[in-house]
């Protein structure tokens, strides 16, 4: 017999219901680091960026906000009725995420908790809201369409109102994962047929990517109902075995996908997982490496998989200064490598009953934690993005009635790139045969890689490359952006623009991916293609 917890009595992501009425210690970052206001959002949930450099902003209660050139906007993008959303317990709109062929499609993707049954108030148990994520256009223009919805995933029930997870991020691989919490029934983390209770993975159009982990007999499409028959598995699991898997935090210095999972645990211990296709992690028979509510280390393991850390609740965390009220974690994101000296490789996660973040780094197998920040508040997420030219940890915080913040460092390093040049030496040439340096042409709104380091002299250290580049027969006007593979940091795209049948070079500064690739992607207005000639003549490492 399933046993429901109550919202009120079961910290979820959690404490930050107890949280809000505690008074926070100074805010405190390391010497050498600054910590400042970015804008003042309402319970604000989740951040992303788009290309351009717009930071998008949820409130808890169902707005979408704009931060653009400096500024909040004072009117949200989407305001989602209280008809439409549960924002009670910990439900609401919870998650964000930007396409990666944003600049060619204006998709943005929300997790929200759906007021199935326009219940006021929203309840707990009998006909529960459900939480889903939803496709949404945002035009330049910062006005979103609420007409503009195309529901991905739904049903995904929130019976408890606590354990909702709700966060979405896309992976190198253009996928787009979620994280969705098991409602407060714990033993839907178990259960295989339903989406509860798991990561999902699913390509921009909510199909089945090729690769994902349970495909064929004994599995169904969930993403409709909520699941499928017992005994079966749904095709949208990537990981299963979760409680609150609450913020993700996703490896922008790995050349494939790599990310961690932050599920928030019950009575013991809070835990980092390292996102695996197909893996088990535990709930409800572990929490963290330990038998559920317990210190006894958590056994048959394998199949359960094991956490990358954990921590247990009213304890400093070890190798910390940190409160003894640690029980919550919470937003997570790595360092980009090069960014601030002595952090590459650092993995930063947040505790919103503490208002610290740690740094998590790895000696070997081993992870270990030490201070980073503290008196932040009811801390929810973390993302590094674009500022002044390089870029900065952003986090939401339910502190003083809600705030994004940035954290910066105060003398970053100089450049230490030199320039190396070359004798022009072609690349690539998409009027050539078939092949990674070849054809076919450039299609509207698909991504294409390309190999740099590694051809024409270019080390495989190069950090950026120096170009020719020309566009030739395009079939309509439109632009491409190129930018390092595998991300599309608005602070390092190169745009070239052009009309239906005109030949267009320039020269140009390309950043590589630190697989040495660069990607490509081309707005081409009739659904068009065009070719590209790329010629290198230098390269800075
Ligand atoms: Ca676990």
């Amino acid at each position: 017999m399933r046993r429901r917890a109550m919202a009120a009595a079961v910290l979820g992501w959690g404490g930050w219901l107890l949280a809000l009425g505690a008074v926070p210690a100074a805010a405190t970052v390391p010497a050498g680091f600054t910590d400042s206001l970015v804008a003042a959002v309402g319970a604000p949930t989740a951040l992303a960026f788009t290309p351009d450099g717009r930071l998008l902003m949820t409130s808890q209660g169902g707005t979408l906000r704009v931060y653009q050139n400096g500024a909040l906007l004072p009117t949200p993008a989407l305001t989602l009725p209280a008809s439409q959303v549960c924002s009670n317990s910990e439900r609401g709109l919870l998650g964000v995420a930007v396409d990666p062929a944003f600049p060619c499609n204006n998709f943005i993707y929300l997790f929200y908790t759906f007021n199935k049954f326009n219940s006021n108030p929203c309840p707990f148990g009998g006909a529960t809201p459900v939480n889903r994520v939803s496709r949404f256009t945002l035009p330049a223009s910062n006005v979103v369409n609420p007409a503009s919805e195309l529901v991905l995933i739904d049903n995904m029930p929130s019976p408890g109102g606590n354990h909702n997870a709700g966060d979405l991020h896309f992976g190198k691989d253009g996928n787009l994962y979620v994280s969705i919490g098991e409602g407060g029934i714990a033993s839907a983390a178990r259960d295989e047929h339903v989406l509860t209770g798991k990561v999902l993975r699913i390509t921009p159009n909510a199909a089945i990517p090729a690769d994902n982990p349970f495909q064929g007999a004994g599995t169904a499409r969930c993403n409709v109902t909520g699941s499928t028959t017992p005994g079966n598995r749904c095709q949208e699991t990537y990981a299963w075995g979760f409680r609150n898997p609450f913020r993700l935090g996703f490896d922008q210095n790995a050349a494939a996908t790599r990310f961690f999972i932050n599920d928030v645990g019950a009575g013991l211990w809070e835990e980092i997982d390292l996102g695996t296709a197909g893996a088990d992690f535990g709930w409800n028979i572990c929490e963290g490496s330990h038998l559920n509510n317990s210190s006894t280390a958590c056994s048959p393991v394998p199949p359960l998989v094991n956490p990358l850390f954990d921590y247990q609740h009213n304890t400093q965390i070890p190798g910390t200064t940190s409160p003894a009220s640690c029980n919550c974690v919470s937003g997570g994101d790595f360092v980009p490598n090069g960014l601030w000296p002595g952090y590459d490789g650092a993995y930063l996660f947040g505790d919103c009953t503490c208002g610290g973040i740690f740094r998590l780094t790895q000696s070997g197998s081993v992870f270990s934690a030490s201070d980073f920040g503290s008196g932040l508040g009811t801390v929810v997420h973390l993302l590094f993005g674009p500022h002044a030219g390089t870029q900065a940890l952003y986090y939401t915080t339910y502190a003083s009635g809600g705030q994004v913040r940035r954290v910066t460092l105060d003398n970053p390093p100089a450049d230490p790139l030199d320039f190396f040049s070359l004798s022009p030496c072609r690349v690539l040439d998409t009027r050539n045969a078939l092949g990674p340096s070849g054809g076919p042409a450039l299609q509207t709104c698909t991504t294409r890689t390309f190999p740099v380091a590694g051809t024409c002299g270019v080390p495989a250290t190069a950090k950026a490359v120096a170009v020719n580049l020309a566009i030739v027969s395009p079939t309509g006007g439109g632009q491409i952006i190129i930018f390092p593979a595998g991300t599309l940091a608005p602070t390092t795209a190169t745009t070239l623009q052009f009309n239906a049948g005109q030949i267009r070079a320039n020269n140009g500064v390309l950043g590589l991916a630190t697989n040495g690739q660069i990607a490509v992607l081309p707005t081409i207005a009739g659904g068009g293609t065009a070719h590209l000639i790329l010629d290198v003549v230098g390269y800075f490492e």
